[in-house]
C-alpha cells in the first residue's frame, strides 16, 4: 500500500558518517576499541542495521574522573561572568550554523531521520544558543521592599555546579542543547550520558562544543561526555558532585533516577513518556487537522515524545476524517532517509518493532481494528534494519493500551459525542507531555486550553514540533520538568534572598525584642 524505495550500501551511509565526522572535526581515534579496558560500545544505523563504529566507551572510574574534573572546570567557570559565558554558547550557535548539514547527516545516519527532520534538530540547537545568549544578560531577580527601615530585600541566581544530562535517541543532539546552552551561560559544567544508540551524534555535536569552548578560552573538562550503557548513567545519577540531573527518556528510566538522586537531595529535571492526545470537534478545519495528525503521528515514524498517539474525533465527522487519514498514510513513503522524499525512515531497533508489533496484537485483543499499516517492510532487502508502515487503529474505546506510550507509529482513533466526554478521555491517561485540539470554536479552545493536564496544549496544531522559545516539558508521569524557552533557566540555578541593612540599627523582623 505504500511505496518502499530502494536501501542504501553500507559504503553510502559511511560515507555520510564520515562526511559529518570530518566536518564536526570528531576525533577519529575515538573510534578505535580502548585496548586497556577492554569497554566498548557498537554504533549502528537504523537504515542498514550495520555496525558503524566499535567505539571505546568509559568505565565507572573513568566517568568519576571526567565529573570530578568538570567540577574543578565549575569553580573557575561560575565566576566568569554571564554575558561572557554567552560568547562560548554564542560561538556553538555559530559553528552548529556553518556545519548545520552535516552534523544533521550524521543524525541521519544514526538516528534514522529524513534530512529535513534532522536539520531540523540542528536548527533548534542554533536557535537555543541565540536564545541563551541573550538570556546571559538576563539572569534576573526580582527585589522586594522590606518589612523593615533602612534595609532591602532581594534575590539573586547563582551558578548551580555540575548538570548531568542523559538524553535519548529520538533527540539525540536538540535535547542535549536546550540543556546545555542555557546551563552553560547559568556558569554549570555539563556532563553528558547520550543515548547508547546516539553516541556517534553526540560526538559530533560536542566537538563544536569543545572546539567553541577551547577558542573563547573555556576552562578544560566543562563540557566532557560519558560514553557507555545504563552503567555509566547510573554512576552519574549517584555522583553527589552532580548537583541537578537532566534526563530525557521513558518512564521506567525517571523512575529509577528520580529516587536516586531525590535520596541524596540532588535536583532532577525529568521529561519522559508522552502518550499525547489531539481532539478534533466538528468545526474544525479539516484539511488542516489532517496535515496535523499526519505529520505530528506518523512524523519521525513515531518516535517522538510529542508524537501523537490518541486522536479523539467527533461521531459526526469520524467516519469521513478517518477516511482521509487513511488515504493520506497510504501515500506515505517509508524507507531510507537518505533517499529523495522518503518521510517515513526505519525504527531504531528490532525492540521497538517488536513493541509495535506487541501494542498492535494488544490492540485487536481489546476490540481495536487495524485501519491501514502496521506491518514490515524491507525486511528481505535488509534484515536487521525496522521499517514499518505508520498504523492507524480504530478502538472501540480507550482501552489499556492506549494508556502506555509506545514508541512506534500507532495512531488509536476513538470518538466522542460532547466535549466534556473528550477532555475527559484526553486527561485519563498517566502521562501529560503535549495535547491539542482542532476547532473553529473559540469557547471550545479555550475550554481546552483550561482543562487539558499537559505541559504543552495547542488550538489548531498538532502534539509534535515545538518551539524553542517555550517551556518544553509535561505533567504527571512525564516528570515535571521544563526545559529550553520561558524562564526554563532558573532550573540551572540556585537562588539565594538577599538582605541588605543600611540603617545603622539592628531591627529584628517581625518586631521580635533580643539583647
Ligand atoms: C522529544 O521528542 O524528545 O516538540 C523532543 C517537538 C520537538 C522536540 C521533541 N521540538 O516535537
Amino acid at each position: 500500500t505504500t511505496t518502499p524505495t530502494a536501501l542504501p550500501t553500507d559504503e553510502t551511509i559511511a560515507g555520510l558518517l564520515d562526511d559529518g565526522f570530518r566536518a564536526c572535526g570528531v576525533d577519529a581515534s575515538v573510534l578505535a576499541p580502548d585496548a586497556a579496558t577492554g569497554v566498548t560500545l557498537t554504533a549502528r544505523s537504523p537504515i542498514t542495521g550495520q555496525v558503524l563504529a566499535t567505539l571505546a566507551a568509559d568505565s565507572p572510574a573513568t566517568a568519576s574522573a571526567k565529573i570530578g574534573h568538570a567540577a574543578v572546570a565549575f569553580e573557575s567557570w561560575r565566576d566568569v561572568p554571564a554575558p561572557v559565558r554567552g560568547q562560548l554558547v554564542a560561538r556553538w550557535g555559530q559553528l552548529l550554523a556553518e556545519h548545520k548539514e552535516e552534523l544533521a547527516k550524521i543524525v541521519t545516519v544514526e538516528a534514522g531521520k529524513t534530512p529535513s527532520e534532522a536539520a531540523g534538530e540542528v536548527q533548534e540547537m542554533i536557535d537555543i544558543c541565540e536564545f541563551a545568549l541573550g538570556q546571559s544578560r538576563q539572569l534576573w531577580g526580582k527585589t522586594m521592599p522590606s518589612e523593615r527601615p533602612g534595609h532591602r530585600l532581594m534575590e539573586t541566581w547563582h551558578p548551580l555546579g555540575v548538570v548531568g544530562v542523559i538524553s535519548a535517541f529520538n533527540f539525540p543532539v536538540a535535547v542535549y542543547s536546550w540543556n546545555t546552552a542555557l546551563a552553560l551561560v547559568a556558569g554549570d559544567a555539563v556532563v553528558w550520558k547520550p543515548s547508547e544508540n546516539a553516541v556517534l551524534a553526540a560526538l559530533g555535536a560536542q566537538s563544536l562544543l569543545a572546539r567553541a569552548a577551547a577558542e573563547v578560552g573555556a576552562p578544560d573538562g566543562l563540557v566532557p561526555v560519558l560514553i557507555g550503557g545504563r552503567d555509566i548513567g547510573d554512576a552519574m545519577v549517584r555522583d553527589d558532585r552532580v548537583a541537578l540531573v537532566s534526563a530525557t527518556g521513558s518512564v521506567r528510566m525517571g523512575r529509577e533516577v528520580g529516587p536516586v538522586v531525590a535520596e541524596r537531595f540532588g535536583r532532577v529535571l525529568l521529561e519522559l513518556g508522552g502518550n499525547n492526545g489531539a481532539i478534533v470537534a466538528p468545526s474544525a478545519d479539516i484539511d488542516l487537522a489532517l496535515r496535523g495528525v499526519v505529520f505530528a503521528a506518523a512524523g519521525t515514524a513515531g518516535q517522538r515524545c510529542t508524537t501523537l498517539r490518541r486522536l479523539i474525533v467527533h461521531e459526526s465527522i469520524a467516519e469521513a476524517f478517518v477516511e482521509r487519514i487513511v488515504a493520506a498514510y497510504r501515500t506515505l513513503s517509508i524507507g531510507s532517509p537518505t533517499e529523495d522524499g522518503v518521510l517515513v525512515g526505519p525504527l531504531i531497533s528490532e525492540a521497538a518493532y517488536e513493541a509495535m508489533q506487541e501494542a498492535l496484537r494488544q490492540a485487536e485483543d481489546e476490540g481495536g481494528e487495524v485501519l491501514v499499516g502496521g506491518g514490515r517492510v524491507l525486511a528481505e532487502e535488509r534484515p536487521d534494519a525496522h521499517y514499518v508502515e505508520p498504523a492507524v487503529v480504530q478502538m472501540p474505546a480507550q482501552t489499556p493500551v492506549m494508556e502506555s506510550e509506545t514508541f512506534a507509529p500507532i495512531l488509536y482513533v476513538v470518538t466522542y459525542s460532547d466535549l466534556d466526554e473528550a477532555i475527559a478521555i484526553h486527561n485519563a491517561v498517566p502521562q501529560g507531555l503535549s495535547s491539542a485540539i482542532f476547532t473553529s470554536d473559540l469557547a471550545e479552545a479555550e475550554t481546552f486550553l483550561s482543562r487539558s493536564d499537559c505541559g504543552i496544549a495547542n488550538v489548531n496544531i498538532g502534539t509534535s514540533g515545538a518551539e524553542i522559545g517555550g517551556a518544553f516539558g509535561g505533567e504527571k508521569e512525564t516528570g515535571g520538568g521544563r526545559e529550553s524557552g520561558s524562564d526554563s533557566w532558573k532550573a540551572y540555578m540556585r537562588q539565594a534572598t538577599n538582605t541588605i541593612n543600611y540603617s545603622g540599627e539592628l531591627p529584628l523582623a517581625q518586631g521580635v525584642e533580643f539583647l
